[in-house]
């Protein structure tokens, strides 16, 4: 547990990490209990259900071009997380409500194309493979956290390679077949207004890198899946799907560096679960990291965490985090196996409500960031519970439901208490609302 009382106003005047001092700011957002989290790098553990992923998928690329990259630290620039890759000045992933900041120019990634920059420039393979931990502000429930994973994919070609597009042909042919089904109402015709083509690429260019991205991701999806699959009949379920080929869609998406852009969605319990961006590589971007203009490519970006809980059966994202051994121990490298509860110790609900102080924008990231401050990985969900206007007074009222429950032990009622009233009292000092 974490015991410090959080002042939003107040940080230390530096921040040390990984060797660097970072003056703070105004910008200055990110908790010590965040910084923490950038120690773990849970996949590069191979012993870790996230690292067992990595190393699957890695292992089912090796000779096929790419260059894995695992060793990026997570603080990086404003430039390279948004900058370069064309995000707009006015993007809300640049606000500090969605982003921790070190300080107005330093921020833990929020996704890992913010490398697509130095691999372009210094990869000497044809493509590449970035797995890197990831921080975004965010709600609090069983499947988000702070930080999660992500894989990021890219490959380039020559427009200067004698015939081209023979050479594509081939490159599609080596990708491994599957047995997948695919509902594409774009393959053959991949751009359109909506979703358009850059223009230093022809028709047949786009067409065909298209293709290879696709099924490279219908690869890499249905191996990952398959192994889902098995791990969930294994754990006794007879769901049909399970027994019948992987289903996936693409659906048109949009990312300021690609273009087209799609995301690729899997068929699962019942629902199309979004795993996966992807998309052309802007011109700008490969020009940005000093490649000459016949480049043309694509990348991806993938996030590990949810997959790696329907692999291995996890039923809550914080378990990943969790130091306790009985956790641990249950994993091998190279070998997926069925996670086993160690008892799930009962949870405590409370309620916070009160009245939000007009002046004073009281955003919901806001409010997760204080409860996981107080609470840290004791808090499995906050929902908004009831919000709701006074009719003659104006007042907002809000009423949150925080849920309290450790993966370890049983929380006594002091503890909750404490840690409930100093999520009030630190609303009511940093937010001036008026507990009811
Ligand atoms: C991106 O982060 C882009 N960088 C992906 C990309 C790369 C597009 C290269 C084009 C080219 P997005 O925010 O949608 O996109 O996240 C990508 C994936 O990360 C999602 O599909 C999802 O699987 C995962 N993800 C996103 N947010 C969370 C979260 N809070 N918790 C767990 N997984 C998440
Ligand atoms: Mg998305």
């Amino acid at each position: 547990a974490f015991n410090f009382v959080r002042h939003v106003s107040k940080y230390p005047p530096t921040i040390d990490l990984d060797g660097k001092l970072y003056k703070t700011d105004e910008w200055t957002n990110v908790p010590p209990q965040i910084l923490s989290l950038t120690e773990r790098q849970l996949h590069q553990d191979p012993n870790h259900p996230i690292g067992i992923l990595r190393d699957l998928i890695e292992k089912n690329f090796r000779g096929l071009g790419y260059t894995f990259y695992n060793n990026f630290r997570p603080t990086v620039t404003t430039f390279q997380n948004f900058d370069v890759l064309g995000f707009p000045q006015d993007h809300p992933g640049r606000s500090k409500l969605d982003t921790y900041y070190l300080n107005k120019e330093h921020l833990l990634r929020t996704h890992t194309s913010a490398h697509e920059h130095e691999c372009f420039q210094e990869c000497e393979t044809p493509g590449y493979f970035i797995t890197a931990d990831v921080y975004r502000r965010d709600e609090i429930d069983r499947t988000h956290y702070p930080a999660f994973h992500q894989m990021e994919g890219a490959r380039l070609w020559s427009k200067n390679t004698k015939d081209l597009e023979k050479q594509l042909e081939n490159d599609i042919a080596a990708i491994p077949p599957t047995e997948i089904i695919v509902e594409d109402p774009f393959r053959d015709a991949p751009f359109n207004v909506e979703n358009p083509k850059q223009t230093y690429m022809s028709d047949n260019e786009v067409r065909l890198i298209s293709t290879h991205l696709k099924k490279t991701l219908e690869y890499l999806v249905n191996l990952v899946f398959e192994e889902a699959k098995k791990s969930a009949i294994k754990a006794g379920s007879t769901e049909e799907y399970l027994n019948e080929p992987l289903k996936v869609r693409w659906v048109e998406a949009y990312f300021p560096w690609t273009s087209p852009s799609w995301e690729i969605e899997v068929w699962w319990k019942g629902e199309w679960l979004e795993c996966c961006g992807c998309g052309l590589v802007q011109q700008q971007v490969l020009l940005n990291s000093g490649l000459p203009e016949d480049r043309l490519g694509w990348a991806f970006g993938i996030g590990l965490d949810r997959i790696a809980m329907l692999l291995f059966g996890i039923p809550d994202i914080r378990l990943f985090w969790s130091r306790d051994e009985r956790f641990g121990k249950q994993f091998l490298e190279g070998q997926i196996s069925t996670f086993q509860p160690f008892s799930k110790y009962p949870g405590v609900r409370r309620d916070v409500s009160y009245w939000v102080n007009g002046d004073n924008a009281l955003h919901t990231n806001d409010l997760m960031e204080i409860v996981r401050a107080h609470g840290g990985d004791l808090i499995e969900s906050v929902v908004l519970k009831d919000e709701f206007e006074h009719p003659k007074t104006g007042k907002k009222s809000q009423c949150y439901s925080i849920h309290y429950q450790s993966m370890e032990r049983t929380l006594t009622n002091a503890e909750i208490n404490k840690i409930h009233s100093n999520v009030e009292g630190d609303l009511v000092n940093t937010f001036q609302v008026e507990i009811r």
